[in-house]
């Protein structure tokens, strides 16, 4: 940055100019983060300025800073040979003046920039075949046939999936642009839509149950989350290591032993899908003892008497029956928590978001945080503050975007239905019957693969019976890696990986618990094969289309100079900076000002005032009264019950090599996640099937069998591995996104999704269920 930027910037826009970092070495590197989880890549991180480029990590997109090694070749353009971390950085460090690494999945940027099973040149379907064609002959068969489809069967009957990249622009073309309404970005209902519309409905925030204050927290509730294998951005694996080794209690409740549970101060192995019950026990003992917040419950809640009620002989005792774990262990971290807080913190994601049953659970859970007032307090539930983007559409393109559709476009604010759903529109489960049903017809996707997220047969198809992406009349798609999807679409943009564009990334959650940041890098290398960036990708579709002047700039720099210029920055500046700047600082309780994420000055316990009607609508459908206040659901209630045929109970969860279905194409990921479980010596580079020993010794399967695991609806087949680290009763699958449909090349391992049926989703948000009622047995028969 130079210096007449820099006071601009300080001056007029309150940005703090952050201290250059000297040396690597200043500052707490706490060695051995998370096992293997957390490692620099390559040698020497000493590149010099000549054979180096900066970029932003986005291979799970959470935009670790690093510095990309360049081998110069004859032509100068430059290969990339090694990428390294960025101190400081607030993804991928623990904070001013620690060091910066990359993940294990960092590291394999360079492996998807050259790899050949890349998409290389754009496609459309010619006389029933993809062919390989110029990009503007690919822009305007893609808009034609858009064209055409909306003239037959109107922008209501196209679907659009989208979820990392530029999908913000993605978003804006089809949906206030083209007109489609049925928008599926992630948090719901593909992600964690049980605890997302549970938490924003009582105030705490859709997100906010995953964000810990680390640097402050003295008692952390780990609830069915492993962030020490899927950290958002490394600083958390590290910030959390750190809260340890400064005296912090980890508590980690969890069927699977995982990594987290391994490094934690305890490790509670409930049974699942019984959170609901340990949370109504912890509250019963706070109560009890008066360790809650009094005055927060007071004068910032409603409904705590409903709680209260809710909570009376929701004994340690009574806890202990469902959960299967020990009543003093519920009362010693009931204890530790409630003492501990305000600075006591849970972290949950999926484990608490990806089940019917969990849509109870989920509030239990969060009332825990209004119980002890631990909301965006020092050490509890952080509210991380936003950096100050321009909106780049009011900057650089003068054209006023129609407001068409977007109030529209999100299953969670239904104008009529309040926050409820219940509203028949699509999500990721529905779409199937939908295209059965004539409702749509057409399917616009951008870095997604809807078909291992949930109900795959329906999506893909079996027994020669066709499936969705069969039946819609048109598939257009911008994708990196040839799955079944991309080859089943009419239209096929291929999309240049994380080095080959220019990167801008705000936030937010982070290193900084009081400062927001925003990082962003040029491209390091230029696009590969015939292959162009999202940005490109998008603009140039939407010029074919028509709508030119809502996409005017040059580039994709440009377009993000537009959204800097709310912070006075440019891209030049924040490479001067190593990628990244500190920008305002946010301060606490934050609700005090502004309320809480229901819209209300109130944290509300009790959710009568807001979904009351859909929770009636749920009681008639389950035959069960699903009250509006904390309630225990048992297992079975929404979701599946476990049966004689079908006994287990299959989980799935993530691991530190892959980001979703998106490495599988790669070697390195598949390598390190076989050699994880010893297996690499095996011609199988597929995903797992953790199941507990005496569940595999009652079935004769061993370590490194090939099983089936089937449900009602449909089967698949994985490598088993048989341990100790998982609750008997339970199996997961890790990773998901492998298998039928997947972009693993030879589709090894299973896509567990063939196991859930359309039905089988949360109700409220449209959550798809993946805890499934299964049975497992050794393929192909006895030993
Ligand atoms: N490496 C990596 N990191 C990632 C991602 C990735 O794909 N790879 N994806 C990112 C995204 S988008 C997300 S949503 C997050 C998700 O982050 P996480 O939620 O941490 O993901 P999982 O590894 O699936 O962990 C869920 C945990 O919940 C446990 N669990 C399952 N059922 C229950 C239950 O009934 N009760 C309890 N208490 N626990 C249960 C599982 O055993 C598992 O350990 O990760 C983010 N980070
Ligand atoms: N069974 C099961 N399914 C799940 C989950 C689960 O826990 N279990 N978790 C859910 C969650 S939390 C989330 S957030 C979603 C995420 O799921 P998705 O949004 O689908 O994300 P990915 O799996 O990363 O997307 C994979 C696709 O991205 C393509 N891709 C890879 N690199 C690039 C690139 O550089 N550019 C483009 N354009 N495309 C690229 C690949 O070819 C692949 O088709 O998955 C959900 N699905
Ligand atoms: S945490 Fe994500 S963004 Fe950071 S280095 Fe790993 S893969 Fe890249
Ligand atoms: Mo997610």
């Amino acid at each position: 940055m130079s210096k007449s930027n820099t006071e601009t910037a300080e001056t007029g826009k309150g940005i703090t100019r952050r201290t250059l970092l000297k040396t690597s070495a200043a500052g707490a590197l706490i060695a051995g983060i998370g096992g293997t989880a957390v490692q620099s890549g390559g040698a020497a991180s000493e590149s010099t300025s000549e054979n180096s480029a900066y970029g932003n990590c986005w291979q799970c997109h959470k935009l670790c800073g690093m510095e990309v090694t360049l081998e110069e070749t004859e032509d100068g353009a430059g290969i990339a040979t090694e990428v390294h971390g960025i101190d400081g950085h607030p993804r991928g460090s623990a904070g001013e003046g620690t060091k910066g690494t990359l993940c294990p999945k960092g590291l394999s940027q360079v492996e998807k920039a050259y790899s050949p099973q890349r998409i290389k040149e754009p496609y459309v379907r010619k006389d029933g075949e993809l062919t390989a064609v110029s990009w503007d002959e690919a822009y305007e068969y893609a808009a034609d046939r858009l064209e055409e489809f909306g003239e037959e069967y109107g922008p209501e009957s196209l679907v659009e999936f989208h979820g990392w990249g530029t999908a913000g622009i993605f978003s804006t073309l089809f949906g206030n642009l083209y007109g489609c309404p049925n928008s599926m970005p992630h948090p719901t209902p593909t992600c964690f839509g049980s605890m997302a519309v549970t938490g924003t409905l009582m105030g705490l925030g859709g997100g906010n149950i995953r964000w810990v204050d680390y640097e402050n927290t003295e008692y952390l509730l780990v609830w069915g989350r492993d962030p020490l294998e899927t950290f958002a951005g490394q600083w958390e694996a590290k910030q959390l290591l750190r809260a340890r080794e400064r005296g912090a209690t980890i508590v980690t409740i969890d069927p699977v032993y995982t990594e987290t549970a391994q490094k934690s101060d305890m490790w509670l192995p409930i049974e699942p899908r019984t959170d609901g019950a340990l949370a109504l026990a912890i509250a019963n003992v706070i109560i009890e003892e008066e360790v809650y917040d009094a005055e927060f419950v007071e004068n910032y809640t409603h409904g705590f008497e409903a709680y209260r009620e809710a909570v009376a002989g929701k004994t340690p005792e009574w806890a202990a029956e469902k959960t299967g774990l020990d009543a003093d262990v519920i009362r010693e971290v009931a204890t530790g928590f409630g003492r501990a807080a305000p600075r006591a913190a849970i972290t949950s994601w999926t484990g608490l978001g990806q089940s019917a049953d969990h849509q109870k659970a989920a509030q239990n859970v969060v009332a825990l945080t209004g119980l002890v007032g631990n909301i965006d307090r020092p050490g509890g539930q952080r509210w991380f503050g936003d950096a100050d983007l321009a909106d780049p559409f009011e900057v650089g393109c003068e054209a006023d975007l129609p407001d068409n559709s977007v109030e529209n476009m999100c299953y969670l604010t239904d104008p009529d239905a309040g926050y409820a759903s219940l509203t028949n529109k699509p999500v990721q489960n529905t779409v199937p019957e939908m295209v059965d049903n004539g409702d749509v017809n057409g399917m616009v996707y951008y870095y997604r693969n809807p078909v291992t997220d949930g109900a795959a047969q329906e999506w893909l198809g079996t027994d020669g019976e066709d499936g969705a992406l069969d039946k819609m009349d048109l598939i257009i798609g911008i994708d990196a890696f040839w799955s079944e999807t991309t080859r089943k679409a009419d239209v096929v943009f291929p999309e240049a990986s994380q080095l080959e564009k220019p990167m801008l990334g705000s936030g937010g959650y982070g290193a900084y618990n009081t400062k927001s940041w925003v990082t962003g890098s040029k491209a390091a290398i230029g696009p590969q094969w015939n292959t162009k960036s999202g940005f490109d990708i998008i603009k140039g579709l939407g010029h074919a289309m028509g709508y030119e002047e809502y996409f005017s700039w040059g580039d994709k720099e440009a377009y993000i100079n537009d959204q800097l210029s709310g912070l006075g920055l440019t891209l030049d500046d924040l490479e001067a900076e190593d990628t990244y700047v500190l920008t305002g600082e946010f301060g606490w309780e934050k609700w005090k000002e502004g309320g809480f994420a229901n819209g209300t000055d109130q944290f509300m316990f009790d959710l009568d005032q807001l979904i009351a009607t859909p929770y009636e609508k749920l009681s008639e459908q389950v035959g069960t009264e699903i009250e509006t206040r904390p309630q225990w659901v048992p297992p079975g209630t929404i979701g599946d019950e476990l049966t004689e045929e079908y006994p287990l109970e299959m989980l799935d969860a993530r691991s530190v090599e892959f980001s979703h279905g998106g490495d599988q194409a790669l070697t390195l990921p598949l390598e390190q996640l076989a050699e994880s479980y010893d297996l690499e010596h095996e011609d199988y580079r597929g995903n797992y099937l953790l199941m507990n020993t005496v569940d595999a010794n009652e079935r004769g399967i061993e370590h490194g069998d090939r099983v089936t695991i089937a449900s009602d609806h449909g089967e698949a087949e994985l490598m088993a591995v048989v341990t100790e680290g998982i609750r008997p009763g339970a199996v997961s699958v890790e990773p998901y996104g492998f298998g039928r449909g997947s972009i693993q090349p030879d589709e090894d391992g299973a896509n567990n999704m063939l196991l859930n049926r359309p039905d089988q989703i949360d109700p409220i948000s449209g959550e798809i269920d993946r805890h499934l009622a299964i049975s497992v047995n050794r393929s192909g028969g006895e030993h």
